[in-house]
């Protein structure tokens, strides 16, 4: 068997390393690669899955056209594109290029990626989205408060004496990161979770504080005034390295009582939490993406970071506020939203974009031209954008859809033309992480099947039917130029020996170890800004950290806050139809507590209707201690086959910073239905 380390490409915080063997040109096995100390045990249930995904009789390995019955034919490849380069050519002819929507999601990872900008650049521009459905809440606040988004190394956990899982819960959502914290339990750390549900986290803490969802601020700033109270703030530390600290402690209202009305959390032990967190001494909060999803997330997570700061565990070995670590993540044009840059150059040819959060209402406030063509990649939008009904609306009303996907989404089956997309052995490539430290090169190992060709080609194969030339700066590689393109590409990120990051994953030189350590904040006062005239500027929030109630849209009547939080058995809307992972996980169901259950007369596998003015959905209830009263929780990226479809009863709407998607505001009610 010949052997491979290659890296899983899905967005994910692991983005673990693993080895493959193959035979005959097939993938047989997959084990752990334990040169990667931040994914050392091996990939998942879903990297293991790769061995039925990639070879599953689902994929879709042919281009496919829409007939007039509404069912799907196999075309050649030549006719597809080429039927698809005199669509986009008329498209831009009679309409200019902003007729032409191009969209794509978070499905894939890697250098690769880049081709598609270059591609619809030359093509001379489009209407893109801005914004993203994940986390630039949280990104904002980190980057407003400390200059950077980065933290210490995976395993530095073990070092931490104290450590904070604020709404994250890694035992489904970053399984890698479980052993890190395993190792700071086996060292004596205290492990306290900080999410309204008891998840499979919290199982493993030795403490779990549930506040009402969306209240973390009033949280957080209550902690930071009994540690401001009781003289445990690290006074040298804020006076060299913090700006705002004395307007920040004028402002303080929060009292442990007031917060304790607001969050439903016990005043004595918020208290508790607040002065083992100060007298931690090594304190790590390793905050999530799902409480920065509210319409108050940015504010939010601009008062948990108060906490390190003030306590002065910032650039500390065991010490510090990870949210994200774009140390690896180079190879993005993530770090900056557009907002930083106005007048950017390079954005120029897209400038015409849609929020990613509010796409429906956006898209339908379009001015001319109207979208005649959309063009989907790496993402099922028709599931995972928020307002899914208007967005299903939207499509609807573009006459001709193209879709590069590996398998019928309900995206997928909204297109005119499906192209088949490449699968993770299929392509070389380069991954960077926002967890793992590494950037990783991932290599060909498989042959393309049927006729699949990756999106390098596909865009190529289209710039050549339609005359777009990429001139001097080989910004559209030819199929046989794809790896000297990729090697190319990487040459020119600083940090790397090529030839070192084609065997093994490398940390970039330039990474910092402890982040921050070297106590320069890329902030306009130099120093970590608790004050921030930015925060005021770019998004008109307050300068300073403060609790906002999160918005209802009109629906506070409605009795339940829904939670839609991700699961062990899938990233989003992937691999939930693969036998393997049919084989092991139930039905969704609706989650519901206790209490509301006896209110409403439901005993589990009941049957509701969970609505609000948006609209509607089915499915079966679970009645369980693990939901707070007053939430409903149902898992995101269930397809509308599998009884999901979630997103449809989700207001369309931005977080306070970053142009994020405030998932969680949304209230809805439930009747029982007949069984
Ligand atoms: N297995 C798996 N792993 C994944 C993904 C996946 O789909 N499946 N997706 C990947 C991606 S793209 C992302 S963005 C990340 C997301 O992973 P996480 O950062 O863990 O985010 P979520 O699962 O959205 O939410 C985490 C927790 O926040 C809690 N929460 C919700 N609202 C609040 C609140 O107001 N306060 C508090 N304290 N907690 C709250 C939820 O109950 C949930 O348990 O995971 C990545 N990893
Ligand atoms: N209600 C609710 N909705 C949410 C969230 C939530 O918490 N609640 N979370 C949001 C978050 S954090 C995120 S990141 C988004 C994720 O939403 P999306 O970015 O849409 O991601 P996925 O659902 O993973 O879909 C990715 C698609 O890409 C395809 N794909 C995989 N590899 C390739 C490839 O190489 N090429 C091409 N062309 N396609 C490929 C996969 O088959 C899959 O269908 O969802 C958001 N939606
Ligand atoms: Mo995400």
């Amino acid at each position: 068997m010949k052997e491979f380390i290659t890296v899983c490409p899905r967005n994910c915080y692991s983005t673990c390393s693993f080895k493959v063997f193959t035979e005959d040109g097939r993938v047989k096995r997959i084990l752990p690669y334990e040169g990667n100390l931040a994914t050392p045990e091996g990939p998942c249930i879903k990297g293991l899955s790769y061995l039925e995904r990639e070879y599953s009789p689902d994929r879709i390995i042919y281009p496919l056209m829409r007939q007039p019955d509404g069912t799907f034919a196999r075309i050649s490849t030549d006719e597809a594109l080429a039927l698809i380069a005199a669509r986009l050519t008329e498209a831009r002819e009679k309409h200019g290029p902003h007729s032409v929507l191009f969209y794509k999601g978070s499905g894939y990872s890697g250098l690769s990626n880049d081709i598609a900008g270059n591609f619809w650049k030359l093509f001379g521009g489009a209407t893109t989205t801005y914004g993203n459905l994940c986390w630039p809440a949280g990104l904002e606040a980190v980057r407003l408060t400390l200059g950077e988004v980065k933290h210490n190394l995976p395993w530095d956990l073990a070092n931490a004496s104290m450590i904070i899982l604020w709404g994250k819960n890694s035992a489904e959502t970053n399984v890698q990161e479980m052993i890190h914290i395993e190792k700071a339990r086996q060292n004596g750390a205290k492990v306290v979770v900080i999410d309204p549900r008891r998840t499979l986290t919290a199982d493993k803490a030795d403490m779990l504080i549930r506040p009402r969802p969306g209240t973390d601020a009033a949280l957080a700033l209550a902690m930071a005034r009994v540690i401001i109270d009781r003289g445990m703030t690290d006074r040298e530390f804020i006076r060299k390295h913090v700006a705002g600290f004395d307007e920040f402690k004028a402002s303080l209202q929060m009292t442990p009582d007031k917060a304790q009305e607001i969050t439903g959390v016990p005043a004595d032990e918020i208290i508790e939490l607040a002065v083992a967190a100060a007298g931690a001494g090594r304190l790590t909060i390793i905050a999530g993406y799902g409480l920065q999803r509210y319409t108050n997330g940015g504010q939010t997570i601009r008062s948990l970071l108060t906490i390190p700061v003030i306590t002065g565990m910032i650039g500390k070995p065991g010490c510090g506020f990870n949210f994200a670590s774009l140390q690896s993540y180079i190879f993005d044009d993530l770090k900056e939203p557009l907002s930083y840059y106005p007048d950017r150059e390079s954005d120029k040819p897209f400038r015409r974009a849609i929020s990613m959060a509010k796409f429906g209402p956006d898209f339908f406030a379009l001015k001319e031209p109207g979208i005649k063509v959309a063009w989907i990649e790496r993402g099922n939008p028709l599931i995972q954008l928020p307002g899914s009904g208007e967005v299903r609306k939207a499509f609807e009303s573009v006459p001709f859809k193209v879709v590069v996907e590996q398998f019928m989404t309900d995206t997928a089956a909204m297109a005119d033309i499906i192209l088949p997309a490449k699968g993770i052995f299929e392509q070389a490539d380069v991954v960077g992480s926002y967890w793992n430290p590494y950037a990783q090169y991932k290599p060909k190992i498989t042959d393309l099947p049927g006729e699949v060709i990756p999106e390098s080609e596909i865009y190529w194969r289209l710039a050549q039917l339609m005359g777009i030339s990429s001139g001097e700066d080989n910004s559209l590689p030819a199929p046989g130029d794809y790896d000297s393109w990729l090697m190319e590409r990487i040459s020119h990120t600083p940090g790397f020996r090529l030839d070192e990051l084609l065997g093994k994953p490398v940390i970039p030189e330039q990474n910092e170890h402890p982040a921050y350590a070297n106590m320069k904040f890329d902030t306009p006062s130099g120093k970590i800004e608790l004050w921030s005239d930015r925060a005021v500027k770019l998004w008109g929030v307050n300068p300073l950290p403060t609790y906002e109630p999160p918005a209802d849209f009109g629906e506070s009547h409605l009795p339940f806050r829904l939670m839609t939080p991700n699961i062990a058995s899938r990233i989003h809307s992937q691999f939930g139809n693969l036998e393997v992972i049919k084989s092991v996980v139930e039905q969704p169901v609706w989650e519901i507590s206790v209490a509301d259950a006896r209110r409403r007369g439901l005993r589990s596998g009941d049957k509701i209707r969970v609505f609000n003015s948006r609209g509607e959905v089915a499915g079966r209830v679970r009645v369980t201690p693990r939901v707070k009263s007053g939430s409903l929780v149902f898992p995101n990226g269930i397809w509308l086959g599998e009884g999901g479809g979630v997103n449809i009863l989700i207001e369309p709407s931005e977080t306070d910073m970053g142009h994020g998607a405030a998932f969680h505001n949304t209230r809805a009610d439930i009747e029982k239905l007949k069984p």
